[in-house]
């Protein structure tokens, strides 16, 4: 395994630090974990994330502050091929080329194809590549963590191993430790109270496409996207009209649900989070419409922020 640089005198240091992985390894449960705050939604789905999102955790008072900019990205996955798709896996690849340190995360409970075929097209020389071994709530046995590791380790020389629960918060301490030592030198680059790049109205579309994925059933989620249609607010209540769209006709009852009790929950939930995201009152309207193919069109990805 390489050495760590010794950075040596005290300063501020900043450095972007991506999350990779394939689908469904918990890089966004993760990412949330570390900077403690829902940036980036998650679901038991694979292929929830969509584009690249920062979150940013600030520690330590000026003049000797430590900022992570994590980059949480959509998991590196080689099946479905659309133009959506492959914006997902390229900006894995431009988060690759930003990072200063790379956070691999695969599940505790073993490699799969998909993981060895990402481990074998990370650049070898890659440098301060720190292998996480996430869910490790869910392992029988923590023996079981000792010939996984193995096998990563032959096939990639990592900086380091940490095992963690991103869902229980075990063991993120130990990893902030190892990402810390290998940030570069630097000021911080986001205000320490900041704790994403991504606007308000992203989040809000965010939350409500986070609970379509999560109350439909399992092929539906990856045929809609989330708009907002109208946005305002004043200081005691904001009014947000957000339109999923899906991408067949028949997909649009199924959305809406039996006297629109589906619809509903979604609206409910996403609401629930967006006052907190607030801070105040919201009255949320959700429409369902068709607009066939948005996952193949380049100016409807654009539109949507997948660029
Ligand atoms: N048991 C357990 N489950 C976890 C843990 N971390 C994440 N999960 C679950 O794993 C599932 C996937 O989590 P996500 O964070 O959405 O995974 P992801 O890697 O971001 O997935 P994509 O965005 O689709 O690539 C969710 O159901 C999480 O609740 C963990 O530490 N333990
Ligand atoms: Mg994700």
């Amino acid at each position: 395994m390489a050495e760590a640089p010794d950075l040596g005198a005290a300063g501020p240091r900043t450095g972007f630090v991506a999350i990779i992985g394939r689908p469904n390894v918990g890089k966004s449960t993760l990412l949330n974990a570390l900077v403690g705050e829902h940036v980036s939604i998650t679901s038991r789905k694979p292929q929830t994330t969509r584009v690249r999102v920062l979150g940013v955790l600030t520690r330590g008072a000026a003049p000797v502050t430590t900022q992570f900019i994590f980059i949480d990205t959509p998991g590196f996955q080689r099946r479905h091929r659309t133009m959506l798709t492959r914006r997902m896996n390229e900006s894995i690849n431009a988060a690759l080329r930003d990072a200063d340190v790379v956070v691999m995360v695969i599940d505790a409970r073993g490699l799969t194809a998909e993981d060895r075929v990402l481990l074998d097209v990370l650049p070898a020389d890659r440098g301060n590549v720190i292998l996480v071994l996430n869910k490790t709530d869910a392992l029988a046995d923590r023996d079981q963590l000792l010939p996984r590791i193995a096998e990563a380790a032959a096939r990639y020389p990592f900086a380091a191993v940490v095992p963690v629960s991103a869902e229980k918060r075990r063991q993120l301490s130990d990893l902030l430790v190892e990402i810390e030592r290998r940030l570069p030198a630097g000021e911080p680059l986001f205000e320490a109270d900041q704790f994403t790049d991504r606007s308000l109205r992203f989040l809000a579309a965010e939350a409500v496409r986070e609970k379509a994925f999560r109350l439909l059933g399992d092929e539906l989620p990856y045929g809609i996207a989330v708009t907002i249609e109208r946005w305002s607010e004043d200081e005691h209540r904001a009014e947000i009209v957000a339109t999923l769209l899906v991408d067949r006709d028949a997909h649009k009852g199924i959305v809406i649900g039996a006297g629109g009790a589906k619809l509903r929950e979604i609206g409910r939930l996403a609401r629930l989070d967006i006052e907190k995201l607030l801070g105040k009152p919201v009255y949320l309207q959700t429409h369902v419409r068709v607009r066939r193919g948005w996952s193949d069109d380049a100016r409807a990805l654009a539109g949507l922020g997948y660029e």
